[in-house]
């Protein structure tokens, strides 16, 4: 490790599009990157499902079937922090952005997923969650309570509250080390991330990233380049 902490400090690493882009995924702000293509306000807010529900199930099936089909592999940026969890006496959470499932295919144990899982559905009138096994449309039925017209990707939308963020509110309070790798600074709140831990005091501030993010001046450290370099480098 880059940087001396207490061997029993506790670590959380938020992550973004940017440490999945080398294993072929798409970010959203690069130049050519998602939202380049295809209006946010279409596809990623609870209005665009309600408004057009095909257009967004397309969107997700696309980047759902890219997932099990293209089977996208971890790169050294997510294997290095698999290993730092695997070796660190102290705790590592990551706290990712991403929908997609490489952190665990790295081997990462604990994550939290804040906006969502590509690779599960809900249903909006029962509650229930499931796995996502096929093509979703509009008159899938519901597995639990076998209504149509409920089941939605289960990913977190833009006016929607992020997943699980009292447990990572603790664990920032908690944190001695927060590393940002991989976004770009514009989604709240984990664009507002270093700015708690700062104010908390005590934890050190790094971003790993490939150009400098919206809230890079608010870290005590950062290494640009990509994540497949820049990870490795840093942890190990
Ligand atoms: C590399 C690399 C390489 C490239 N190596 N690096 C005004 C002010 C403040 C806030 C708001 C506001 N108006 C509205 C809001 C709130 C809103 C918001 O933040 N809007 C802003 C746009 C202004 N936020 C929300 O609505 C959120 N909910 C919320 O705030 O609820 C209220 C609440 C919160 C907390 C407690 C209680 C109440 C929800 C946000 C949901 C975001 N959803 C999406 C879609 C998820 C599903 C899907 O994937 O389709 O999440 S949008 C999209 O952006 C996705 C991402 O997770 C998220 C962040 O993107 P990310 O990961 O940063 O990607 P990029 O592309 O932006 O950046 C990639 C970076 O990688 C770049 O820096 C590159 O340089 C770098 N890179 N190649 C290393 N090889």
């Amino acid at each position: 490790m880059n940087v001396k902490i207490d061997k029993e400090g506790t670590i959380v690493i938020l992550t973004g599009a940017g440490i999945s882009r080398e294993s072929g995924l798409e970010t959203f702000r690069c130049k050519d990157g998602i939202w380049s293509k295809v209006d946010l306000e279409d596809v990623a807010t609870p209005e665009a499902f309600m408004r057009n529900p095909k257009m967004v199930q397309d969107f997700y099936n696309a980047r759902r079937s890219q997932l099990v089909d293209e089977k996208p592999q971890p790169n050294p940026g997510h294997l290095a922090l698999a290993k730092l969890e695997r070796d660190w006496p102290g705790r590592v959470l990551i706290v990712t952005q991403n929908i997609d499932n490489l952190h665990e295919l790295a081997g990462s144990q604990n994550i939290i997923h804040m906006h969502g899982e590509l690779l599960k559905i809900r249903c909006n009138h029962c509650g229930s969650m499931h796995q996502w096994e096929q093509e979703l449309h509009i008159e899938t039925p519901c597995p639990e309570c076998d209504q149509s017209g409920g089941l939605r990707p289960h990913v977190v939308w833009f006016g929607e509250i992020p997943l699980q963020m009292e447990e990572i509110y603790e664990a920032l309070e908690d944190c001695d080390l927060f590393m940002s790798i991989g976004t770009s600074g514009n989604v709240y709140p984990a664009a507002g991330f270093v700015q708690a831990v700062t104010q908390m005091g005590g934890c050190h501030t790094v971003e790993l990233n490939l150009d400098p993010s919206n809230g890079a001046t608010q870290f005590a450290q950062t290494l640009y380049g990509p994540a497949s370099e820049v990870v490795p480098r840093y942890v190990d």
